[in-house]
């Protein structure tokens, strides 16, 4: 198949899968065109059947703002055009399914596509219920031939909020096993923890949602009765409020900020646990990421972190800002090898069994053609 792919290209967990999936895809041996206004992060290296499509913002000076969304537009409707494609995959619904719609509408009579919209979090549970977003985006997924939400509270937080015609098809998010895998990183350790500390770790870009200032308040909890080192990898709007907390605490000298990074199957390798103390979260992507590099979550038990997680098993969930209960948790497994040692072992199990990238890019293949199928009346 020929398939368009729209995401924004930054570091946001939508654009990981969106890019990761169209490698996967091309891999598989599919053509896969990326639409967006920059390279995507995760697009680093070569990889046969991959063309990239740049948005460009139109300057004029009667546009006082951006026209982001009808520039989409125009860009996919030229590459649907000229690279005869037959899926359009967008991520995010905000604006890429409504500038996904209006191209499918202009380009009908000469080429129909079939246009499948994923939906990955805040473009449901948050921006997209704003009273000036909330008809768009329920129109947008009306009129997509497929929509996929991350996670089955996704879909259900997508019927309730936007009383869609249909229920998103649930398809999770997923992870390589054979990149993301717990590897040798004595070196990085050592510099981390040189006396051999225990790691938490996080790995987020820092907006609010994800409660940065949280793992520091765990940290020095833990602090207090084993020796240990938090790694803060990324960065984004908290991280001058982490730092400046981790100061306050007087534990600055524990705390590591890496900012953006991209070796992270070599940094998690190094954790022995993954902090996700995040107030909304529809999947949870790096905690995915962490768990096939055999490293245990705590998390809280809110959005579809309990879809990943299984308590008790390959980690612990406990309620958004229970400080005491993550930093219990935490000191739980530090202190417990046993313990540790299995939850790492379920931990990398349930990325291979449940999330694995070869079990899951065919969910979407099988979509595609479906959809196909359903358009064409074949
Ligand atoms: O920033 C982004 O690109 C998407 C971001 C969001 O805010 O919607 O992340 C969401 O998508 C990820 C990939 O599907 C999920 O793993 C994250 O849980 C989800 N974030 C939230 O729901 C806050």
């Amino acid at each position: 198949m020929k398939i368009g792919i729209v995401c924004y290209p930054t570091y946001g967990g939508s654009g990981v899968v969106a890019t990761e999936l169209g490698i996967e895809l091309a891999k598989r041996g599919h053509e896969v065109h990326f639409i967006t206004y920059a390279q995507p992060m995760r697009l680093d290296r070569f990889q046969d059947n991959i063309f990239y499509h740049e948005v460009e913002q139109p300057h004029y000076p009667l546009f006082e703002f951006p026209l982001y969304s009808l520039a989409l537009a125009g860009k996919i409707i030229d590459v649907v055009k000229y690279e005869q494609l037959d899926v359009l995959h967008v991520h995010y619904a905000i604006p890429h399914a409504i500038s996904g719609f209006l191209a499918k509408e202009i380009l009908k009579e000469e080429r129909n596509i079939a246009l499948v919209t994923t939906l990955h979090g805040t473009d449901i549970t948050l921006i997209g219920l704003e009273p000036t977003f909330l008809p768009l985006v329920k129109f947008s997924l009306d009129q997509s031939d497929a929509v996929t939400a991350v996670s089955k509270f996704l879909a259900d937080k997508t019927v309730s909020g936007f009383k869609t015609l249909h229920e998103p098809i649930v398809i999770p998010n997923f992870v390589d096993t054979t990149v993301y895998h717990r590897m040798e990183s004595t070196k990085i350790r050592s510099q981390i923890a040189p006396n051999d500390e225990k790691i938490l770790i996080h790995v987020s870009n820092f907006r609010s949602v994800k409660r940065v200032v949280d793992t520091i308040h765990i940290a020095h909890e833990v602090l207090k009765s084993m020796p240990i080192k938090l790694v803060l990898v990324g960065d984004g709007p908290d991280r001058v409020e982490a730092e400046r907390i981790s100061r306050e605490l007087g534990i600055h000298e524990h705390v590591r900020f890496l900012g953006k990074q991209n070796a992270l199957p070599e940094i998690l390798s190094t954790a022995d646990i993954f902090l996700m103390p995040s107030q909304s979260e529809s999947f949870g992507l790096a905690a995915l990421e962490a768990m096939a590099c055999g490293v245990p979550v705590i998390g809280t038990n809110l959005g579809g972190i309990p879809e990943v997680i299984t308590h008790s098993e390959n980690g612990y969930i406990a309620e958004l800002g229970d400080i005491k209960r993550m930093a219990k948790y935490a000191l739980e497994l530090l202190s417990n090898k046993k313990k540790w040692e299995l939850f790492s072992t379920n931990c990398r199990q349930s990325a291979i069994d449940n999330f694995d990238i070869h079990r899951i890019v065919p969910m979407y293949e099988a979509l595609y053609s479906r959809t196909l199928q359903t358009i064409h009346g074949t």
